[in-house]
């Protein structure tokens, strides 16, 4: 039998007025910021974190946290037309990663901590009902993000995770789907292997994508568990673009991978969405 906490902490790494939450299960401790309802922080052992935070990260003045693990919807990167009907200027990535969320229920028992947040918006662009967005955190020996929204309304979603590399170059993701569509050639590629390595810019998604991914470096081998997906998105900005990310340092991109479970169906139905994160 483990021991576990929740407590609640002012700050994180730099970001030292975020409200955040800290949960404990034996040696192992996550933390979730209340802005964004982003995971920042899972340490499967003391000293040992998975998740990479941007030394320029920032929230204040509206602006999204650079690292952990950002909820991105109700679209997933710029609102297509299905949500934003009246052409505004929307943000890349949705409504959420920008709001204060509120902690509705925490739950510490001899197997796992948990807790749920959950976000409620009176109207979207493209819907005017009010719809309410829950994300449950549980952590065991193992971490678990579940992102969830009963209402049947258009919604894409994505666990945008930032992971945590000692040196990018050593990088795998495996496996994938030989076929993918490459967001920097705007074009459907294939790939002689089922592996993803990182030597140059690569923002990829990969539709139709395994249940179970290993991801592996140096410093990393962790197994990942998704459910609810319909693709997998492969990010690292590499040079140029992290000197050009305000909010990334110019050696940011070596320091991290983004393995990010999405839903990019964008048709009205319900949402449940979930990433486990497993270091093995
Ligand atoms: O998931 C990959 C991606 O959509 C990229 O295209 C890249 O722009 C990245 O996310 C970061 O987006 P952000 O809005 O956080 O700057």
């Amino acid at each position: 039998m483990q021991q576990t906490a929740i407590s609640s902490q002012t700050g994180f790494a730099h970001l030292t007025d975020l409200p955040c939450i800290k949960l404990q299960y034996g040696t192992a401790s996550a933390v979730i910021s209340l802005y964004g309802a982003q995971l920042l922080s899972y340490q499967p052992a003391p000293g040992k974190e998975l998740l990479w935070l941007s030394p320029k990260a920032q929230w204040h003045n509206q602006a999204a946290i650079r690292g952990g693990v950002p909820v991105c919807w109700p679209w997933f990167g710029p609102a297509g037309a299905v949500f934003n009907p009246t052409q505004e200027a929307l943000p890349n990535h949705g409504l959420v990663r920008n709001r204060l969320w509120q902690l509705i229920q925490q739950h510490t028992g001899a197997t796992a901590a948990s807790v749920t947040l959950m976000t409620e918006l009176d109207k979207l662009p493209y819907y005017s009902g009010s719809v309410k967005l829950q994300l449950c955190l549980t952590l065991t020996d193992s971490l678990s993000i579940a992102l969830s929204c009963s209402s049947p309304i258009p919604q894409q979603a994505a666990l945008h995770s930032y992971f945590a590399t000692a040196d990018i170059a050593k990088v795998a993701v495996r496996p994938l789907p030989h076929s993918y569509y490459d967001k920097v050639s705007d074009s459907m590629q294939q790939n002689s292997s089922k592996v993803a390595q990182i030597t140059s810019e690569t923002d990829r998604i990969y539709p139709d994508s395994a249940a179970q991914l290993r991801v592996d470096s140096d410093n990393l081998q962790l197994a990942l568990t998704q459910s609810g997906h319909d693709a997998t998105v492969v990010w690292n900005p590499w040079q140029a673009k992290s000197e050009a990310i305000a909010d990334l340092a110019a050696d940011s991109y070596r320091q991290f991978i983004c393995v990010e479970t999405a839903r990019l169906d964008s048709a009205g139905k319900a949402l449940a969405l979930s990433q486990q994160i497993k270091a093995l």
